[in-house]
């Protein structure tokens, strides 16, 4: 049987366990990337493993999230993070030169190859045909570290493209349609593979769209074959040499097929306030809804291609009067092109806001609307309360409708402007290539001193599991609850490097007295455990979602069905992810109930599937599912991934000098 491509990608670096679907397997990481929001965590947990230089072939630290700069807070970490890339042999992409994944796909991905990301989207590289992972930022750091990367070997659902998308209608909406037809639940363990011959119709920046926003299904990861149009675009970018050619074998099999017409398609959106939540313009249009900003950017839609669509649709024009306009271009790359072909001024002219080359408005780091305000943006997600405004509702779309509902102050379908009014922009033969932001790794790394302001703390205390978990239901919640809803990001970004103060604000958006309550059981001895409906911990990476709950003493999280990277983060710092056998013990519980979980540590160690627990205020037993890989239930035991690998490489230390 032949391969798929992720197969063929998980083969080729497959360093232990069982290459079939279902099995716990590591994975050699070639390249890995971080972000400043989560990258301050992934280094102080890489150099707390004593390693002295990164093992990777390639390892990007980048500065996009943090960059408002209110108090030094996030200068301090951008100086720590770039002293660390200088001493252990990492490149450094400065802040301004743009959002990690567009910078990555421009000047370092390479097809076949594997990342590891500490950011969510990380999978934008599957654009280009590299098998990219988002992760937490401890596993991160263990890859730089050399140590693999472990996973539950996939299933692949296989898309079909066929035909030609019409005007108006863009990766986007094909991504968008994708999340109709497969939610953002239900999805953990599958890569999603694209294939059929409306692929070759797809340039890669559309491609990297659709990819991108693949993260919001809660897949693994998603990918496009390698091909003539990857090459034209890394030729374009002066990497020809490091094109390789990758595509399914013929008679690849797959665990679903779904076949989508791409001349099918019509321009769509998702509503507030989640990416799944989607509609067709036709319809929203009925609704005549008034907007007040429209936002482009973010790393779904900030590439060369997209800022040109949208400013040709701008040109001679300007935004109607009620709407704030924002754009953000993706990159340095990006920003410079369009300043040198005029694109800029047709943006500065129809009225538009332009912001640096960074996430800004996507993680609510400034740009919040008005209250109850209407935002269209162009970004990958629309969850409660992440553009900063609690009240505001957000609603997705391709830049091109973005620019249609600037100019006309409602949402309406772009159609109605005629098929040779939508913009065919060419993608170009060279881009301007200008990596003078981004600094190599210092070759004296000796002589380089690690910064370390105020605001930078400790990697997090191990967490052991308690032999019997006697506790409280401290917080009670529905389903799809996101990582957004359990660490806010935005105004308290800067507090990502000091887990005490940060810690304060868990769950900030559901309940402010949760933080206040879970310390003060904590500090009585009593444990925190937190009880979740399906897909829990859906969205980011972020392992604070996981890092402060743990420092405010949870123990375990109870749910219907928890995501992927939330999972292994819950375990990454010793909080025991349980799920529920019988739906109707959900409904039975209630927040303030009293929980015992007898023999809790034992039971994980020891590899039981289930475990029993009691709810002494119904006085009711039931069974939960521990839901943990059995390395997961190793580092479990120790109190976490970080003083369980730091005692293995000890131990490895030891025995090469005893050899
Ligand atoms: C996001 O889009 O939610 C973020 C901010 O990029 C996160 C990472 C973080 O919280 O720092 C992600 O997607 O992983
Ligand atoms: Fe940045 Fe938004 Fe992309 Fe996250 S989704 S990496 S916040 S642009």
């Amino acid at each position: 049987m032949g391969l798929s491509i992720t197969y063929k990608i998980l083969k080729h670096h497959l360093v232990s366990g069982k290459l079939e679907p279902g099995n716990e397997i590591g994975i050699k990481i070639d390249q890995t990337l971080t972000q400043d929001a989560t990258g301050t965590m992934a280094y102080l947990e890489f150099i707390a493993l004593g390693i002295p230089h990164v093992k990777t072939e390639l390892s990007v630290s980048y500065v996009d999230h943090n960059t408002l700069q209110v108090g030094y807070e996030n200068a301090d970490d951008h100086k720590f993070l770039m002293s660390v890339a200088k001493k252990y042999g990492i490149y450094y992409s400065k802040p301004g030169n743009g959002i990690c994944h567009q910078v990555h796909l421009e000047r370092f991905g390479i097809p076949g190859k594997t990342l590891l990301g500490s950011d969510s989207h990380t999978p934008t590289g599957g654009g280009i045909g590299m098998m990219a992972i988002g992760a937490g930022g401890m596993d991160v750091a263990l890859a730089m570290a050399g140590e693999p990367f472990f996973l539950v070997a996939p299933k692949v659902i296989r898309i079909n493209l066929h035909g030609k998308l019409k005007p108006w209608v863009t990766a986007k909406d094909v991504i968008l349609k994708v999340l109709e037809i497969l939610t953002s639940k239900g999805n953990v363990g599958y890569v999603v593979e694209y294939s059929g011959e409306g692929v070759k119709t797809l340039d890669v920046p559309s491609r990297a769209t659709i990819t991108n926003m693949g993260a919001e299904l809660g897949v693994t990861t998603s990918i496009f074959p390698s091909d003539e149009t990857t090459y034209h675009f890394m030729r374009a970018q002066m990497r020809e040499r490091d094109w390789v050619p990758l595509e399914a074998d013929p008679d690849a099999e797959y665990d679903r097929v779904i076949d989508i017409d791409l001349g099918e398609l019509v321009p769509m959106m998702a509503k507030p306030h989640n990416p799944d939540n989607v509609a067709t313009i036709e319809e929203l249009e009925k609704e005549k809804i008034k907007v007040d900003q429209v936002a482009i950017g973010s790393c779904t839609n900030s590439s060369y291609k997209d800022l040109m669509t949208a400013a040709t649709i701008l040109e001679g024009k300007v935004v109607h009067p009620d709407v704030s306009l924002i754009v953000a271009p993706g990159s340095k790359q990006v920003f410079r092109m369009i300043a040198e072909n005029g694109a800029l001024a047709k943006f500065i002219a129809a009225g538009a806001r332009i912001m640096e080359s960074a996430c800004g408005f996507c993680i609510g780091n400034g740009q919040a609307p008005p209250n109850n305000g209407i935002s269209v943006r162009t970004n990958n997600r629309n969850f409660l309360g992440r553009s900063g405004t609690k009240t505001a509702k957000i609603y997705l779309s391709s830049p091109a409708v973005a620019a249609v509902t600037a100019l006309e102050g409602y949402i309406v379908d772009p159609r109605k402007y005629g098929d040779e009014a939508f913009p065919q922009v060419e993608m170009p033969d060279e881009f301007i290539i200008d990596d003078t932001m981004i600094f190599p790794p210092s070759p004296e790394p000796e002589k380089v001193e690690i910064y370390k302001g105020p605001n930078i703390g400790d990697p997090p205390a191990p967490n052991p599991v308690p032999e019997t978990l006697k506790g409280v239901v401290t917080i009670k919640v529905g389903d799809k609850i996101t990582t957004d809803h359990i660490m806010p990001a935005g105004e308290r970004l800067k507090y990502r490097s000091n887990i005490p103060k940060y810690s304060e604000f868990v769950f900030e958006v559901v309940d402010p007295t949760f933080s206040n309550r879970s310390a003060e059981n904590r500090d009585r001895g009593i444990h925190n455990i937190i009880v979740g409906g399906w897909s829990y911990g859906q969205g980011s990476s972020r392992e604070h979602a996981a890092i402060c709950p743990a420092y405010l003493g949870i123990k375990a999280v109870l749910a219907k069905t928890i995501e992927r990277i939330h999972q292994a983060n819950l375990c990454n710092f010793g909080i025991v992810p349980l799920l529920f056998i019988n739906e109707a013990d959900y409904d039975m519980i209630d927040q303030n109930d009293e929980i015992e979980i007898p023999g809790l540590a034992k039971a994980v160690g020891e590899g039981a599937e289930t475990v029993k627990a009691i709810d002494k205020t119904k006085n009711k037993e039931f069974e939960l599912k521990i839901y943990a890989t059995p390395l997961q239930r190793e580092e479990l035991v120790h109190g976490g991934k970080l003083p369980y690998t730091k005692q293995k490489i000890e131990k490895e230390l030891q025995k090469e000098k005893g050899n």
